[in-house]
């Protein structure tokens, strides 16, 4: 016979990580021990250090505590590797950042890991996913933004999502954008849907947030 848990526990939706690995380990230690996490995809790319943000975030799945939603990042990455091509006869795979930092043999080792990523992770009257869904058939969609913003009709309830980075955590309805651009000089974000609060810590070292506070909107221009 068991007993239902007097207080389960609560979750943190975390932001588009995009390699920042050194602002995943801060705001990772923020967070209660005791609480679940949910990275919300785009775990890889754009940032310095994007194997190690992979490897804290498995290393949390791993343990139990934390579940990786697919970004389409994640997805492009695993569709680029499949189509099996030399990398100097592929150059968008040569543009790929992680790619770039891992190379081909790391790459694959993790393709197997990054294709079983899941596409939505469902709470109690809330659910998280990378993008949105698609308003013609209610389906996680990865790169959906507009449709998805006027569409939706709470028939999930909230709606937790990152991939459009802004300068600040922003409600559209019941949808909640997550996504403060730790990449581009912007916060790591983390938002708990039972409680509504929030943890934000800045995405890049000190040195590197005032380099790029000196090439204002170099990096936004390039988010999407
Ligand atoms: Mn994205």
């Amino acid at each position: 016979m068991t007993f239902p848990d007097p207080c389960p526990p609560h979750h943190w939706v975390i932001g588009d990580v995009h390699g920042c690995a050194e602002a995943l380990q801060w705001l990772v230690a923020q967070l209660p021990p005791g609480d679940r996490l949910v990275f919300c995809g785009d775990v890889i790319n754009r940032g310095s250090r994007i194997e190690a943000a992979m490897e804290l975030v498995w290393d949390l799945v791993r343990r139990g505590r934390a579940v990786w939603l697919k970004g389409n990042h994640e997805r492009d990455l695993v569709t680029r590797l499949d189509l099996g091509l030399a990398p100097t006869s592929y150059p968008e795979l040569n543009g790929n950042d992680t790619y770039r930092q891992l190379g081909a043999a790391r790459c694959r080792l993790w393709r197997d890991r990054l294709d079983q990523l899941p596409l939505a992770y469902w709470g109690q009257g809330w659910v998280a996913t990378h993008a949105g869904f698609d308003p013609r058939t209610w389906q996680p969609d990865l790169n959906v933004r507009l449709a998805f913003w006027q569409a939706y009709d709470d028939r999930f309830g909230e709606v937790i999502v990152g991939h459009t980075p802004g300068p600040d955590l922003r409600r559209l309805g019941s949808i909640v954008l997550l996504d403060t651009g730790a990449c581009y000089g912007g916060d790591l974000t983390a938002y708990c849907p039972e409680t509504h609060q929030t943890r934000r810590v800045g995405g890049l070292p000190a040195a590197r947030r005032s380099l790029s506070a000196q090439a204002p909107g170099s990096a936004l221009s390039c988010a999407l």
